[in-house]
């Protein structure tokens, strides 16, 4: 039987990572061929053995450098005005993350500089950001708001988080985290403040369609496991999907609630214990790891890798970008900090900024991996093998990016 493929464009001479199975072996295929069509692959297979073509593709040889899914950044907090630079200091002195925030720095800081920015300028800032990631091959990326905590300034956020698509060829998923900390108004009544974001802003929130996911600080210095549980309740209702901070600096149990709500993933995880990955291993939850925020807090406890692994559970890894605890826009580098830190293997760490990013973005359906009907956000690597991107940092082997199939610009 002969196969005719209606493709636009056809990639020659190409070794494929696929990345489309948990397996150790990055899904390789040497030697091969891949065909796009209506931004889509619609077919890969060895070079040899190309189907017929309705028409001659536009083909392009990319002389035996390796192709991968685009990256995919789970968990950040780009949209933000100002930088905490002056605290980075003070840490080094000795003066702790804690002690800062109860002074009004810490997140309480970036949030009066957020209120006071337009919203022109917070998107010439996130914009900015934004192309740093994609020019490190990053061609999706997840923006939480959490720096207003007042109603005008989470919608504010999340607006230029969506406006972001409009100025560049990425992906972009909002996350609403209104519970991010507690605002100076109601720095007495965190009870208020929660009913305030269920009845309030997350129905304002889910009506503009401006979140596609609801998330939450569950830690003893953020929100409680009751506080999370009614803020989840509310974002059912609505028909949004769930995320949380969790088990960062404590075991709260925050992960095994959020399992309880199907949640597509729980991030940090430092602290969690086995009963919390067993309950995440059943309800599918991502487990999103973020050795940007472990390096830069100087942390010493580790997430449970040996017991995700042995549970199965999918680890994916993002940077967590934020001016506090993770002032690192650099993608490629969590690949290595996952495996220098945190012992991943390459292999793993790369699935974790592809397929299980996808996944804890709900769109392993689409993204994430190279296999035929997936969007073709394709990146071409002048590398010998893929472990050689968790090995370095900082070369600038990306030779070639697409995004739906269309040729991203990357200087
Ligand atoms: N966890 C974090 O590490 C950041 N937010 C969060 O919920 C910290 C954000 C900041 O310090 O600005
Ligand atoms: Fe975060």
């Amino acid at each position: 039987m002969t196969l005719t493929v209606n493709a636009e464009k056809l990639l020659l001479d190409v070794n494929i990572a696929s990345m489309a199975n948990n397996d150790q072996s990055y899904g390789i295929l040497e030697n091969a061929a891949l065909a796009i069509e209506n931004g889509k692959i619609s077919w890969i297979g060895a070079q040899g053995e190309l189907p017929q073509f309705s028409h001659a593709p536009a083909t392009e040889s990319m002389n035996g450098q390796w192709l991968t899914p685009g990256l995919i950044d789970c968990h950040t907090h780009l949209v933000f005005a100002g930088n905490r630079a002056d605290e980075f200091e003070q840490r080094l002195q000795g003066v702790s993350y804690a002690d800062i925030a109860a002074n009004g720095g810490g997140i309480q800081r970036t949030v009066t500089a957020t209120r006071a920015a337009s919203e022109t300028e917070l998107l010439d800032l996130a914009i900015q950001r934004a192309k740093t990631l994609l020019l490190q091959g990053v061609s999706c990326v997840e923006v939480k708001s959490g720096y207003g905590l007042d109603f005008e300034t989470e919608l504010k956020m999340l607006r230029v988080a969506r406006q972001l698509e409009k100025y560049l060829p990425m992906k972009v998923k909002t996350t609403f985290l209104g519970a991010h900390a507690l605002p100076p108004e109601y720095s007495s009544n965190p009870d208020g403040y929660v009913q305030m974001l269920c009845d309030d802003m997350l129905p304002q929130v889910a009506e503009q369609g401006l979140a596609d996911a609801v998330d939450v600080f569950c830690e003893s210095i953020g929100f409680t496991l009751e506080h999370t549980r009614r803020v989840f309740n509310k974002a059912q209702q609505l028909g949004l999907p769930v995320k949380l901070h969790a088990e960062q600096l404590t075991n709260m149990g925050g992960s095994a609630l959020a399992a309880s709500f199907n949640a597509l993933s729980v991030d940090h995880i430092e602290y969690l214990d086995e009963v919390g990955v067993q309950a995440i291993s059943e309800s599918g939850t991502v487990a999103t790891l973020l050795p940007g925020a472990f390096y830069y807090l100087k942390e010493t406890q580790k997430p449970p890798i040996d017991l995700l692994r042995q549970y199965k559970v999918p680890m994916a890894i993002a940077t967590d970008f934020n001016p506090g605890s993770s002032p690192i826009c650099n993608l490629p580098l969590m690949i290595n900090m996952a495996c220098t830190l945190f012992s991943l293997t390459p292999q793993e760490a790369l699935q974790g900024v592809t397929l299980n990013a996808a996944r804890a973005l709900g769109m392993d359906n689409q993204i994430g991996s190279i296999e035929v009907g997936k969007q073709a956000d394709l990146l071409c690597w002048d590398i010998s093998h893929p472990n050689q991107l968790a090995y370095q940092i900082g070369n600038h082997t990306l030779s070639k990016m697409w995004q739906n199939g269309v040729p991203v610009k990357l200087s």
